[in-house]
């Protein structure tokens, strides 16, 4: 059985834990934190997680893994078969991290976890997140979905980015990001009513105290 590695708050973690429930695949779970241990870099190289442990070994980054799952588990594709299409896919998933969720990332400290983010910082990841949603607005068809009428692992990806990419934008520039991609508040609305997201938001609210008690401890 497959063996999943991180924490319910972690919105990578998620990513995964949504694709799994979406293709009805069965798992556990090892709750940890990221760390840099030698027992569990020798897992994830990075000490991140999500890592997810197969039948043939240990694979780590998000969209390898979402990648992994649908081509092991080809029920309730999350990638289209056409080859275009597919890297059309890819792309979005990309983009959805390069430039929404990595950006947001270097300003979480500030927004989610009271620590100050210098203004340089703040101003870049600014202009960043403009560039990055406006990109996302151009591809993303959002009819109802990122790719159109199908949910792919690019609507996964953006739901878990864009989240918090919106959120530090409110809290530090008081800017509606999702307002420059006209159909991303609908989707993120549409897929925030599903069953399985649902569970996933429960869990991650209840995880959430024990990681602000970890984190507490930890500074
Ligand atoms: N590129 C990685 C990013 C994963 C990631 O950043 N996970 C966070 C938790 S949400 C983490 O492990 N952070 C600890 C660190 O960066 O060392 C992926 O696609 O899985």
């Amino acid at each position: 059985m497959l063996t999943l590695y991180g924490f319910d708050v972690s919105n990578y973690f998620n990513m995964i834990k949504l694709a799994l429930a979406i293709k009805g695949i069965d798992y556990k779970t090892v709750i940890l934190y990221p760390n840099q241990s030698a027992e569990y870099l020798s897992k994830s190289p990075m000490g991140k997680v999500p890592a997810l442990e197969t039948e043939d070994g240990i694979l780590t980054e998000t969209n390898v893994i979402l990648e992994y799952l649908d081509e092991a588990y080809p029920d309730k594709p999350l990638y289209p078969g056409n080859t275009f299409e597919k890297a059309k896919i890819r792309e979005l998933v990309k983009m959805a991290e390069l430039y929404l969720e990595l950006p947001a990332r270097r300003c979480h400290s500030e927004a989610f976890f009271g620590q100050k983010v210098d203004e340089l910082t703040k101003k870049e990841v600014k202009r960043a997140l403009y560039k990055g949603i406006e990109g996302l607005a151009r591809c993303a068809q959002f009819n109802p979905y990122l790719a159109g009428e199908q949910l792919t692992a690019a609507d996964i990806v953006f739901l878990y980015s864009a989240d918090l990419a919106a959120a530090v934008a409110k809290k530090l520039f008081a800017i509606d990001l999702l307002e420059m991609a006209p159909g991303a508040k609908q989707l993120l609305s549409q897929l925030n009513q599903r069953e399985d997201v649902i569970k996933i938001a429960d869990d991650r609210k209840l995880a959430n105290v024990a990681f602000q008690k970890y984190l507490a401890s930890h500074s």
